[in-house]
């Protein structure tokens, strides 16, 4: 029965039990986070930009009450049109039991990576702290304690507190690296004034860092903030007016829960002319690349 609810393509279990490199991708940036018919295209070419780098992609989902590690493309397809709800690491079994669809976040994507003996993952941005003093702290930040994962993402999403993201992360005793940065960077833009302690420069030195943990006994995820292209990169000033709007109509509104970061995304992508869409798309391919990389790095060794 379990084993029937827990899917793994035959190309990733292939790759997987042969030590070669996979990277995992999630599947509610796709069905939560961009639009219809965006959203298919870019998670068309997260996958190619993972094979690009000699790895193989494992994009998840539940599909029909199937954990999916490793969706193919009619399913793909389905995520980005269909009516998926978004699940986090405790949706999945309810999802699970119902024999529902469900798109899954970053804290049930790294929890299904984890199940699956997969080591990286790429995403967008990670949730974390919503601003306020809503109390709403995006699940994520608990899996990534709890999961011996390696996740690359371009920060936390811009539209959080990203100060308190930080904070949260330290306090729960998730490795932070930077990637090629010094800073935390702020998903839109590459920097946000939040300074890092530790910095790696190349997939090598990612690899080293990921494999002193696993040698320390360390169970815990790490994190690799990767900024933006610059060539990517959003005008900060335009940025923070887009996100101001967006805050404002999402309390006018009496948006929270799950709702609120799609709501955030989309009037961040009405409030800069779409151009927010092309950023996200930039940097999730990037984060892709750069995860490859070190899953090659990792294999290598
Ligand atoms: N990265 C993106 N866009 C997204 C997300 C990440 O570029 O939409 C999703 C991830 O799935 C993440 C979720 O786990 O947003 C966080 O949602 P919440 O704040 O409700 O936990
Ligand atoms: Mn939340």
């Amino acid at each position: 029965m379990v084993e029937i609810l827990f899917t793994v393509s035959e190309e990733v279990r292939a790759a997987i039990a042969g030590g070669r490199a996979v990277v995992a991708l999630e599947s509610t940036l796709l069905a939560h986070g961009l639009p219809w018919p965006e959203n298919l295209e870019v998670g068309r070419a997260a996958e190619a930009a993972v094979r690009a780098e000699g790895a193989v992609p494992a994009t998840v989902a539940v599909l029909r009450g199937a954990l999916t590690i490793g969706v193919d493309g009619a399913a793909l397809e389905r995520i980005a049109r269909g009516e998926f709800v978004k699940a986090g690491q405790a949706d999945l079994a309810p999802a699970v039991a119902t024999g529902r669809d469900a798109a899954t976040t970053v804290s049930a994507t790294a929890f299904a990576a984890a199940r699956a003996g997969i080591a990286l993952f790429a995403t967008g941005g990670i949730g974390g702290v919503h601003r306020g003093d809503t109390g709403d702290v995006s699940s994520d930040l608990a899996t990534l304690a709890r999961e011996p994962v390696t996740v690359v993402s371009a920060g936390a999403k811009a539209v959080l507190d990203l100060p308190r993201t930080v904070e949260m992360l330290e306090t729960l005793g998730v490795l932070v690296l930077g990637y090629g940065t010094s800073e935390f960077p702020a998903f839109y833009t590459r920097s946000s004034g939040i300074p890092l302690e530790h910095r790696v420069d190349d997939p090598a030195g990612a690899a080293a860092v990921i494999l002193a943990r696993r040698a320390l006994g360390d169970r815990g995820g790490v994190l690799i903030v990767n900024p933006i292209p610059a060539e990517d990169a959003l005008d900060t000033g335009e940025i923070r007016e887009a996100i101001s709007a967006a805050l404002a109509s999402a309390a006018r509104g009496g948006i929270g829960g799950k709702a609120l970061t799609p709501h955030l995304l989309a009037s961040v992508a009405r409030a800069t002319g779409g151009k927010s869409l092309a950023a996200n798309r930039a940097l999730v391919l990037n984060n892709c690349r750069i995860a490859a990389r070190i899953a090659v790095a990792l294999a290598g060794v």
